[in-house]
């Protein structure tokens, strides 16, 4: 009970501000935002670097050697991705009563709906405010080729990769509805595939079979390269259930990853002395990489800034005054204790690779509970993605805009529903960036070669949106943590009663010898 209230009162201490200040404080104040500097500075610095080096035209490869310091620090936060999903799912979810977690998952589900229907509702308003697109689309710049697919596919692909038949290969692989082209004969048999039908009778008939016989596409299984998120979260949800079901059975598994989180996260510190190095490389490389912007005039101009200004309303806005009126505590200063995983975001252009950073911000700066961010933080990284949602909203209206079309209030009921879907379903569908924008196109039969119009500008709007759904996914963790405090607190109570808590404890313990032991990395 001792050990419990002194958990209890370190993490309590540790948030409540004015009180005694010692040196240890003032050192550890000034070596964190020393930090949040360091990265600030790293994105300037990136930034002026990247233009400053454009005038040399380098080559590719020359482009490639100089952004390699920024690839290094992709690679070094994806390497941490999956063990730390799968540690902080399974010991979250481990941590909580059945109930309590019920609670909080309902609350956090009800959150990332309301704010992606929210970011979806502020995009299409400024969409139709500004409308962008006012003078059609013969002048505008086209890049790339638009894969077609189908929706039903890519819908089925997203529920078979919730379930992976092997949890090894789902580290690294994700199913993909391929297609094939078949001959394919309908004739006066019926509907024959594959090969001559059983009951030619002549000659005559054969033929016709053969001269109806056309090419379809089929769809056959496939897979592409890369982690299977979603497959990974639902096997790591129910596996960390289970248990925290079986008690005091449980334990030993339970501490194992509980002490992998533990050690990822220590990881994780020693990679964010690195980030700023990693980040001003990956901004200078891409601005250096960049084609020549003259492109972006007019329209797509004009689209870029309705999508930021968006973004930007979403961002300090809504979100801020959704923290405000259900905390009321004051949202910019949560947001001042992130800015180390949004500029990572930023220069990462990926929640997923941030994800580690994103845990070190919201537990050791902010101070959330444990057992809400390792819970709602990987789930809100792989459903909630309020800027994407919003993106695509956006972007399907702008293309309508171009296309002349008018778009009639069902139609764009019809977007809004289709680009919620696909910004929660994107991580389980293969390939999604472009995929999901060619579901939300089709929906309302809009022409999806006209996504080639703004691919110019998507790698830098992707590192905005990327940023967006970040912050979505931090301030739910805060505010989660705020409406389950009462659950939480009766659960700190009660510890001695249950048989889970003693994760709860290590974790606590573990809490102050990390900032002690990342001091030391230094
Ligand atoms: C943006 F949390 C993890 F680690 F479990 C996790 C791992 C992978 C979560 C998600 C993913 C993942 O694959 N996400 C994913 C996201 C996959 C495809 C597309 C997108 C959408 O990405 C955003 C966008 O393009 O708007 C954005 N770049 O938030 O990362």
């Amino acid at each position: 009970m001792e050990r419990i209230q002194q958990g209890f009162q370190k993490r309590t201490v540790a948030k409540s501000r004015g009180r005694r200040v010692t040196c240890e404080d003032v050192k550890r104040f000034g070596k964190n935002n020393l930090f949040v500097l360091f990265t600030v500075v790293a994105v300037v610095a990136g930034v002026v670097l990247g233009f400053c080096l454009r005038k040399y035209h380098m080559s590719y490869r020359q482009v490639k050697y100089f952004s390699f310091p920024g690839e290094l620090l992709m690679r070094m936060l994806q390497m941490m991705v999956m063990p730390l999903i799968i540690s902080s799912l399974v010991t979250g979810m481990a941590a909580l009563d059945s109930k309590a977690s019920g609670k909080m998952g309902l609350r956090a589900v009800v959150y990332y709906t309301t704010t992606t229907v929210l970011a979806v509702i502020t995009g299409i308003i400024m969409v139709l405010i500004i409308h962008p697109g006012a003078g059609g689309k013969d002048k505008m710049h086209r890049e790339g080729k638009i894969e077609k697919v189908h929706s039903t596919d890519a819908f089925m692909d997203l529920v078979r990769n919730m379930f992976p038949p092997n949890l090894v290969e789902a580290c690294f692989k994700q199913f993909k509805t391929g297609y094939d082209r078949r001959k394919v004969s309908r004739g006066a048999l019926g509907n024959v595939s594959h090969g001559p039908a059983l009951f030619i009778t002549n000659v005559t008939q054969a033929m016709k079979l053969l001269l109806e016989a056309r090419d379809e596409l089929v769809p056959v299984p496939g897979s592409v390269n890369s982690v299977n998120a979603l497959g990974l979260v639902v096997f790591s949800v129910g596996f960390g259930l289970v248990i925290g079901a079986m008690k005091e059975e449980g334990r030993a598994v339970g501490e194992f990853f509980n002490c992998l989180n533990e050690a990822i996260m220590r990881l994780v510190s020693v990679i964010t002395w690195y980030a700023p190095v990693g980040i001003l490389f990956l901004i200078a490389g891409k601005i250096v990489e960049m084609e020549d912007m003259s492109v972006v005039g007019g329209q797509l101009g004009m689209y870029t800034i309705t999508v930021i200004v968006g973004l930007m309303i979403h961002a300090l806005v809504v979100l801020p005054t959704l923290y405000f009126i259900i905390t009321r505590k004051n949202p910019f200063v949560f947001i001042g204790g992130m800015v180390q995983a949004l500029v990572t975001a930023l220069g990462t252009s990926s929640s997923s690779a941030t994800l580690p950073i994103t845990f070190r911000c919201l537990e050791d700066k902010i101070g959330l509970d444990k057992r809400v961010t390792r819970f709602v933080l990987p789930v809100g990284a792989t459903i909630n993605m309020d800027g994407t949602a919003l993106y695509e909203a956006l972007a399907a209206i702008f293309i309508a805009q171009v296309n002349n079309f008018d778009l009639n209030f069902g139609q764009i009921l019809t977007i809004s529903i289709t680009a919620t879907a696909a910004s929660i379903g994107a991580a389980g569908i293969p390939q999604a960036g472009l995929v999901t924008m060619v579901i939300v196109l089709t929906s309302v039969g809009l022409p999806t070669d006209d996504i080639s119009l703004i691919i110019a500008v998507d790698w830098f709007l992707d590192r905005l949106r990327t940023t967006t759904n970040v912050l979505g996914d931090s301030l739910g963790a805060g505010i989660v943590e705020h409406l389950s405090r009462h659950e939480l607190q009766e659960m700190d109570l009660h510890a001695d009663e249950q048989m889970k808590k003693p994760y709860q404890l290590m974790s606590q313990d573990h809490e102050n010898e990390r900032v002690l032991g990342s001091e030391t990395t230094m």
